[in-house]
């Protein structure tokens, strides 16, 4: 059954009718990694897997919330939107609540169902489709008459002032503007964008899922948000012009690599590079340039890793698994780290080969069953009138 169908049906066998269901999906990186709080440059694209609600209001002044996934209820006081202890699924849907009131969005009390087909801490962003999703579902039965850029905050503040992670605004603008058949070279700072066609020739980008997600992730994830921040107050007293490593270049990093700790140091310097790759690898790209495009995702690993140390042992070996490979091209851990995906240019008529050689040399060294995907580019985050999209969709088991 397909995932709005799904969350359909279950939403209707515990609570009712649904009047709205909404999908927004997951997302790729190809490159820029940790330049997005830097007010850097991204390019993204969303997913054909995601997240799928579905919505009725219910009369009342509390939400009936439930996890397909998990087979959980909660009920949540429309009165009472505290977050609930730390890394709870609910957190999620309080946190995107409060930011579409605070947009002035009238909520009344609703029920809701949500299910996933993203593979959940596979680094593809199941929590931005999740944010994402429900604003987009709320603001259509609520008729908040949010913009798409209003979805997209909402779910990262959602997900900093109640799941606790100060992320950038790559993984919820990907959610919410996704198209299909098109990546996004994003400007994180003037939220400027451009769709570039997504046409590789002959090649196929394949995600392989570590099935690994260590526990650190969102503490350094947080950590490293503040060296970089660190990095830029030491600059700035050079250039007062200077809000972020954006508007860094190497040469002045390097003039005052003395004056900061080493670490600092590193973790500035992955970014400017990062941020200059991501503008070579978006050329490379429409130029259909696939060898040099290559070399630059290789190089983002190798910064993610070494400089920015976000990687761990698993993305490592993955990527390292593809070196003795011609017809991988490039490869690199994707998204936070510490664990996810790694994302990895093939030769098509190796697609098949290359998920069979690679698994197995991953389950010899850490006993565990990888997972890959080949990606397929899909459209942003959506909602659809129910009754309207399924006129006779049967509730037979009610
Ligand atoms: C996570 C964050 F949510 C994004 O904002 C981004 O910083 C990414 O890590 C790293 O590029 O997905």
């Amino acid at each position: 059954m397909k995932i709005k169908e799904l969350v359909a049906k279950e939403l209707n066998q515990r609570f009712g009718q649904p009047e709205w269901v909404s999908f927004s999906p997951g997302r790729i990186n190809i490159i820029g990694e940790h330049t997005d709080y830097n007010d850097g440059f991204v390019l993204p694209a969303a997913v054909d897997k995601g997240i799928a609600f579905a919505l009725r209001k219910n009369g009342q002044d509390q939400v009936r919330a439930y996890a397909v996934d998990l087979k959980e209820e909660q009920t949540i006081g429309l009165n009472d939107l505290q977050a609930r202890s730390h890394g709870h699924w609910v957190n999620y849907i309080i946190g995107v609540m409060v930011a579409l009131k605070d947009r002035g969005v009238k909520l009344e009390g609703y029920d809701l169902a949500f299910s996933g087909n993203v593979p959940l801490g596979a680094g593809m962003f199941s929590s931005a489709a999740l944010e994402c999703s429900l604003a987009e579902g709320l603001n259509q039965l609520f008729e908040g008459g949010l913009s798409t850029w209003d979805i997209a905050l909402s779910g990262q503040y959602a997900e900093h002032h109640y799941v606790g992670v100060k992320c950038g605004i790559m993984d919820q603008f990907a959610s919410s503007f996704g198209k299909e058949n098109f990546v996004m070279k994003l400007d994180c700072r003037s939220k400027e964008f451009e769709y570039v066609p997504f046409d590789l020739r002959g090649y196929k980008l394949v995600l392989c899922n570590t099935k690994v997600a260590h526990s650190l992730a969102s503490s350094a994830y947080n950590t490293r948000r503040e060296q970089c921040e660190k990095g830029v107050s030491i600059l700035k007293q050079y250039d007062s012009s200077i809000e972020s490593l954006r508007d860094v270049s190497m040469e002045l990093l390097q003039a005052h690599q003395s004056e900061m700790e080493e670490v600092i140091y590193q973790r500035c310097a992955y970014v400017v590079e990062e941020n200059n790759r991501v503008q070579q690898a978006c050329e490379r790209l429409v130029a259909h340039d696939y060898d040099a495009l290559g070399k630059l995702i290789y190089a983002s690993h190798e910064g993610l890793s070494k400089q920015y140390e976000v990687s761990c042992s698993e993305l490592d070996f993955l990527v390292e698994q593809t070196r003795n490979k011609d017809y991988v091209l490039g490869a690199r851990m994707m998204g936070g780290g510490f664990g996810g995906c790694t994302i990895n240019l093939v030769e098509e008529s190796q697609v098949s080969s290359f998920i069979e050689e690679i698994s197995a040399a991953y389950e010899k060294e850490f006993g565990i069953a990888m997972e890959a995907y080949t990606v397929v580019i899909g459209n942003g985050a959506e909602a659809t009138e129910w009754a309207v999209e399924q006129p006779n969709f049967a509730f037979d088991e009610h």
